[in-house]
């Protein structure tokens, strides 16, 4: 087998090499697929999962660049929630809100979904006034969302300090019920048996280094660190590392990629009945089933592709946190880490066909993709099935940036990026 390196794959992308069948030598295919899914996230896992289920399509790998579940799907805080702004959106991310009440008896696999409530706190008039423009958007789409006041906050969430004096005052609240959290790798693990179940190949360790065209620019399979693997659709799931694999089939994306760090404290009994977040002093906090409390931050201020942040910002958040939350101002750091993530200019996803023939993208989800886990997987399945877009996913075009039609959900990502 010849060997490339990344780089030289990439060079040759980057330099606007268009007879895509010259680059490649004539390897024979080590495997021969109808569909290779890069990237096993809970995105890509649960894609596979659709597809063998939903569509019969069974001869399908999932590749990895290490193992299942070790990107941000086993890395993020695991809050599920759809109060998201705009009709498209909502339509979206409560489509995921109803697979997520079911997807423990679909998978059987006890996924952990816990509908406890998300919390936003509103600190400033500009904060009042935007969760309210969003608890009413939200309404009119169905989806679920109340305003409290800071006195209904305390009484939802006792351990919040409602104080005047307080450092970041609480003036009230949006409170969606039917929002909550999961157990993130289970859900990793779950899609992974029920795919690897009904005949999809799960293969780790084999970072996939380039994308090969053919002669007529359509997908032909995908170079990787074990040799070429053909297949005529190819969709690219590989949140924060995107735009690297994209470029290799002379795509250019518009992201960039950022560090999110987050962290756990030492376990305790239960104590913390919700997740609540506040965008303004970039904090967010739930207790996980282990006792934990859940600690996250916003995006460093830097891109990067070290999954792994700055110390500063976790110093600011742990404050935040406890300005909020005088009562665990003692509790001791048990460990943090950070995760990967891609940002588009508005905020919102990039999900389905591509300008190039079998190539398919699931990417953009920024700080807030885990909550989609499930119908981001469904509908990108319906997507490469088919090779037309999903009803719900038609909106998240790669074209908007071109075209100006911008889904801009800048504020109901909630996190600061
Ligand atoms: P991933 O799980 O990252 O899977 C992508 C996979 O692609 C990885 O396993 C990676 O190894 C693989 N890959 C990359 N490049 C290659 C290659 N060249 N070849 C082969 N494989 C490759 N979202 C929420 O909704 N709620 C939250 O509370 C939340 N908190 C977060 C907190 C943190 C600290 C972080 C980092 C993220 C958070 N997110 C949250 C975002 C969420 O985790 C992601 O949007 C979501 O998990 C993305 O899932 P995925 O399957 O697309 O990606
Ligand atoms: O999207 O809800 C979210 C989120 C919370 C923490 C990180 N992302």
């Amino acid at each position: 087998m010849t060997h490339f390196s990344a780089w030289s794959l990439l060079k040759n992308a980057l330099s606007g090499h268009k007879n895509w069948s010259e680059q490649w030598p004539d390897s024979e295919p080590k495997a021969e697929y109808d569909v290779i899914i890069v990237g096993a996230g809970g995105h890509g896992l649960g894609a596979a999962h659709y597809l063998a289920k939903e569509h019969g399509i069974t001869n399908v790998a999932v590749i990895d660049k290490g193992w299942l579940g070790g990107g941000n799907t086993g890395r993020n805080t695991t809050i599920i929630r759809s109060n998201y702004l705009y009709d498209e959106s909502a339509r979206l991310y409560d489509h995921a809100l109803d697979l997520w009440e079911d997807l423990s008896q679909e998978l059987n696999y006890n996924v952990m979904y816990s509908r406890r409530g998300v919390m936003m706190l509103a600190h400033t008039v500009h904060d009042v006034q935007s969760f309210q423009r969003h608890i009413h958007a939200n309404r009119l789409n169905g989806v679920d969302n109340k305003w409290l006041t800071k006195e209904e906050a305390k009484e939802f969430c006792p351990p919040l300090n409602i104080s005047p004096e307080a450092r970041y005052p609480v003036m009230g609240a949006a409170l969606q019920m039917r929002a909550g959290t999961a157990r993130h790798d289970a859900v990793a693990w779950g899609f992974a048996r029920s795919a690897a179940k009904r005949g999809v190949d799960i293969i780790q360790n084999c970072p996939v280094l380039a994308i090969r065209r053919g002669p007529d620019g359509a997908v032909e399979g995908v170079e990787t660190a074990k040799g070429f693997i053909r297949a005529k659709k190819v969709a690219v799931s590989a949140a924060g590392h995107t735009s690297v694999v994209m470029e290799t089939a002379g795509l250019r994306m518009p992201l960039e990629s950022y560090p999110l760090q987050a962290l756990v404290s030492e376990p305790v009994k239960p104590i913390f009945p919700c997740v609540v977040m506040s965008n303004s002093v970039h904090a967010y906090i739930s207790q996980s089933d282990k006792g934990e409390l859940v600690i996250g931050s916003g995006t460093d201020q830097y891109t990067s592709y070290s999954q792994r942040g700055g110390l500063p910002l976790i110093e600011h958040t742990v404050a935040a946190i406890t300005e909020i939350f005088p009562i665990f101002n003692r509790m001791r750091m048990l460990r943090k880490w950070g995760g990967i993530v891609d940002v588009t200019p508005d905020r919102s996803a990039i999900l389905g066909k591509t300008p190039v023939k079998g190539l398919y993208v699931n990417c953009g989800w920024g700080t807030g993709g885990f909550k989609v886990t499930p119908g981001a997987a469904h509908t990108l399945a319906w997507t490469i099935a088919k090779d037309e877009p999903h009803p719900i996913n038609a909106p998240f075009t790669l074209d908007r940036f071109t075209t100006g039609r911008l889904i801009d959900e800048a504020a109901a990502a909630a996190v600061a990026h």
